[in-house]
């Protein structure tokens, strides 16, 4: 007779392979100039990294998911869509995708948007949120790749589960932070111990 779990899962990086989408289309585009390999990204801004390899190559990095279709071509991440609609059909939860766009918005929301709809079905957008801060979102579990999420709230209701990803895997995450390795994890485990 325990309350509703509500989950929040994250899209780029836990649903949708941005770094591996970018890496693909930045080479693609710029086929002569430097590159970061997954294995080399360290921080969670792509940009950031590619500025300070060379300081143009920042700009030329946002080009790419400025562009459109980019985020509407990105391929989900192993076991994400699967895990996502199990949690769906589980009792007493209630799941919600939970993602910042870029500020540069012509095409990032409403692509954001048709790839749920495309990968999770139309059912799934009535459990899509937009925000470019999600402390103010509350939940029980944040499932995210980004190691700070900070916004107005400074106690923000869920706990920050980190999905591990290229440009976090070099991170310790000290208890009681805990991390997420991927999709074929124990992610059940997880949900578990928030039930009542
Ligand atoms: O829409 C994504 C891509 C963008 O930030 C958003 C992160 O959303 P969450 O995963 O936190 O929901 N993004 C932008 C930049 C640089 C912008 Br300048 C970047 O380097 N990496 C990145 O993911």
């Amino acid at each position: 007779p325990g309350k509703r779990l509500r989950v929040l899962v994250d899209m780029d990086g836990v649903l949708a392979d941005f770094e591996g989408g970018f890496l693909k289309k930045y080479r693609s585009r710029y086929p002569h100039e430097p590159h970061i390999s997954l294995e080399d990204r360290r921080g969670f801004w792509v940009s950031a990294q590619y500025g300070r390899l060379r300081s143009d190559l920042c700009d030329k990095a946002i080009s790419i998911w400025e562009s459109k279709g980019f985020f509407i071509d990105l391929e989900p991440l192993p076991g994400g869509v699967q895990a996502v609609k199990e949690m769906a059909q589980m009792d007493n939860t209630d799941v919600f995708i939970c993602t910042s766009p870029i500020k540069h918005y012509q095409h990032c929301p409403y692509e954001k948007y048709a790839w749920v709809e495309k990968h999770l079905g139309c059912d799934f957008l009535e459990h899509v949120i937009l925000t470019r801060d999600k402390t103010l979102i509350s939940g029980d579990i944040l499932i995210d790749d980004k190691p700070d999420i900070e916004g107005v709230e400074p106690n923000p209701a869920w706990e920050h589960v980190l999905f591990t990803a290229c440009h976090n895997k070099h991170l310790s995450v000290h208890p009681p932070r805990r991390r997420l390795l991927s999709w074929s994890d124990d992610w059940r485990a997880i949900l578990q111990s928030k039930r009542q």
